[in-house]
Formats: C-alpha cells, structure tokens, sequence
C-alpha cells in the first residue's frame, strides 16, 4: 500500500508498506491480524516475507486446531522470538473468538474510554521550513501531541523550530530509534531546553544499562520503544531506572496479551505509558486504539487517523474528531476489510488448513 508521503526516520525511508494480513477461519466466525513487520530488518530483526515464513513453517504448525487466544502464546513459546509474527498470529485468533462471543477487543482489554487522544509522528525532512508546514498541517488536523523523529544533525533545531513557531503548549516528544550512544549525553542533553514530553529510544535496542547512565545526565524523561521486547524487558527496564515511560506497541511485544501485560505492571510501578504505532492500515489501528482506552495509557499515542499514512484504507478510515479516535464498539476488532479494496491491494494469498 503506498503512503502518501516518505516517511523517514534515523533507520530508512517508507513509501509503501507490504502488509501481511493473518485471517483466521473457525467454524463460528473469522477474524483478522495485522503484521507489523517492515518489508526489511531496520526496525527489529523481523520483516514481512520472514514473517510470512515462521508462520507458514513453524507457528501454525505448533497451533492445537481449536486453540484459545489466551492459550497461543504459550503454544508458540517454544519458537524464539518472532514476536510481530505471533502477535499477527494471536490477534487473529482472538478476533475470531470476540466475534463469536459478540465481544469488542476494547471490552475484553479492560477499555476505560469510549475515545482516545491523538498523536502523530512525523518522519525526518528535507528542511526546517517543510518541516514546519507539515507539522502546522496536523496542528490544523486537531493532534494533540507531536513527535519528531530525530537523528544526528537533525534533533536540536528541528526542535527548536517546531518549539519556537508553535509555542510552548504544544505536546511535544522526539524518537531518535536508536540512532545515539552514550557518548553524545551531553548533546542529547541539549534537548532538556524544550521541555519535551519525553525522547524515545535514543540509543541501540540491546542497551538498557547504557540508556539508565543517560537517565542520569538527561532531565529529558526517557522513554523506550525498540528495548522493550516483552514484560520481562519492561521489568528490567524499570528495575535499572533505563526508562520512565514506555511505548507500548502490541506487535514488538508478541501480541495485545503481551501488551496488556506491560501495561498492568507499568501501572502497578508508576510508569507511564503510551501506545506506538508501525504505519498500521485500519485493522491494526482499530486494534491499537482499543489498547490505547485502557486506563493506564496516560499520553497520547501514535494512534494517527488513516489519511496520515493511506489515501485510501483497506477498511473504513479512521478520522479524527476533536482531535481523537472513537474506540470501535462491535465485536472483535469492530472493523472488517472493505472486500474489494484488499482486493485491488493483495499481491498474493495463501490457504492453510490446520
Ligand atoms: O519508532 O515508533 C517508531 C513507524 C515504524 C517503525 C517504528 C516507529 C514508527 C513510528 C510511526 O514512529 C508510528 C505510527 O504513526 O504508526
Ligand atoms: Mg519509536
């Protein structure tokens, strides 16, 4: 699905997204799960065609025919790692289960909200002047909160640009995705002037004991994103003092199972958390912004409207009103695929009966 613009961030640079959609059949209903895995290995070590491989060669053969959505982890466990594959995996699954109880994923998670606030991320560009433009752009769209992507040689006076144009009451973060060492603390530390919401993994995926010694030369919070692989991760990360904030993304941390569990022990330690987003087409978004209602996620999420990303989505767009996303109300995900839009988007597909 092409986007309708690059989005570029310190990894690479998008301009469509090669979508891996799980559908699973039951005897009572059907359900959908979105793969959030990049077409190359940038993000996390997982990509869309090694995704499609695991599932095909390892995952589903290792599903029980009428297994449980509570119960797939578990069955997968002993695969490693693989996580956006599972997560793709288990959402469909649990999909299926909630529309055949006639349940919303929203309800089932532990929603507190009927809608949810909105942020956006904005890719890397060109120059501070388009830059501002597209940030004045979303601001016109009502987002309550903006997130730069930064990189070496684009993090302080984007920053200060955005900050000086639009004033100090602008919900303001950066996510630099890895592309720091501890080396530059005290650039980074720079940052500390703009009074930033947080910076968003700042340094590589495997550091947490560095990002605790950047915690301590930084007031900017830190917030972890591409660390935080599973509850276990969270734990650690928050017993080192690597992070006050995570970003909870359901396709990094094996599925919405594995979300809700990061965000119950975050809650019960006074961390903060938000939920990510990975250029997700209305499946995943309406999965996402269920996740987003609970009541833990106490800062707005990349939980963008459709138009951000799609000129047209496989479902019905999500669009922003007042600034938020309404969490869908039927059972399942609440959402179903706009049958001929996936068809004029589907490359290919693939039957496997267990
Ligand atoms: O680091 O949060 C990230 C997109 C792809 C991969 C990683 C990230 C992102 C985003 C965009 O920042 C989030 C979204 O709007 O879906
Ligand atoms: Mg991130």
């Amino acid at each position: 699905m092409p986007l309708v613009a690059p989005f570029r961030t310190s990894f690479g640079t998008e301009t469509a997204r090669d979508v891996l959609l799980v559908r699973v059949v039951t005897p009572d209903a059907e359900g959908w799960g979105e793969c959030v895995a990049m077409s190359e290995p940038l993000y996390s070590a997982e990509y869309v065609d090694g995704a499609a491989e695991v599932i095909r060669r390892f995952l589903l053969p290792a599903l029980p025919r009428d297994v449980h959505a509570q119960d797939v982890a578990r069955a997968l466990e002993p695969i490693k790692g693989h996580r956006m594959a599972k997560a793709a995996l288990e959402t469909a699954v649990l999909d299926a289960q909630l529309r055949a109880a006639g349940e919303s994923l929203g309800r089932f998670l532990g929603a507190a909200r009927t809608r949810v606030p909105c942020g956006v991320s904005v890719g890397i560009m060109d120059s501070v002047p388009r830059l501002l433009d597209a940030v004045a752009g979303y601001l016109d769209e009502g987002y309550v909160r903006i997130k730069l992507k930064i990189e070496p040689g684009w993090d302080i006076e984007p920053v200060r640009a955005v900050r000086e144009r639009f004033g100090d009451d602008v919900l303001l973060q950066v996510d630099a995705n890895a592309a720091y060492s501890l080396t530059d603390a005290r650039h980074l530390a720079r940052l500390d002037d703009f009074d930033l919401l947080l910076i968003e993994q700042p340094l590589a995926n495997d550091d947490l004991v560095q990002h605790a010694k950047l915690a301590t030369r930084v007031r900017t919070p830190i917030c972890l994103d591409e660390s935080i692989e599973s509850a276990e991760h969270a734990a650690a990360a928050i017993a080192l003092g690597s992070c006050s904030i995570i970003n909870v993304k359901p396709g990094r941390l094996g599925g919405y199972l594995e979300a809700r569990r990061v965000h119950d022990l975050c809650r019960a330690n006074g961390i903060a958390v938000w939920c990510g987003g990975m250029l997700e087409t209305g499946l995943g978004r309406a999965a996402n912004v269920a996740l987003a209602a609970l009541p833990g996620f106490t800062l707005p999420g990349d939980t963008s409207g459709s138009r951000r990303y799609f000129a047209t989505d496989v479902t019905e767009p999500f669009e922003l009103v007042d600034g938020h996303l309404e969490v869908p109300k039927g059972p399942g995900l609440g959402v179903e695929p706009i049958p001929s839009v996936l068809d004029e988007v589907t490359t290919a597909t693939e039957w496997i009966t267990l």
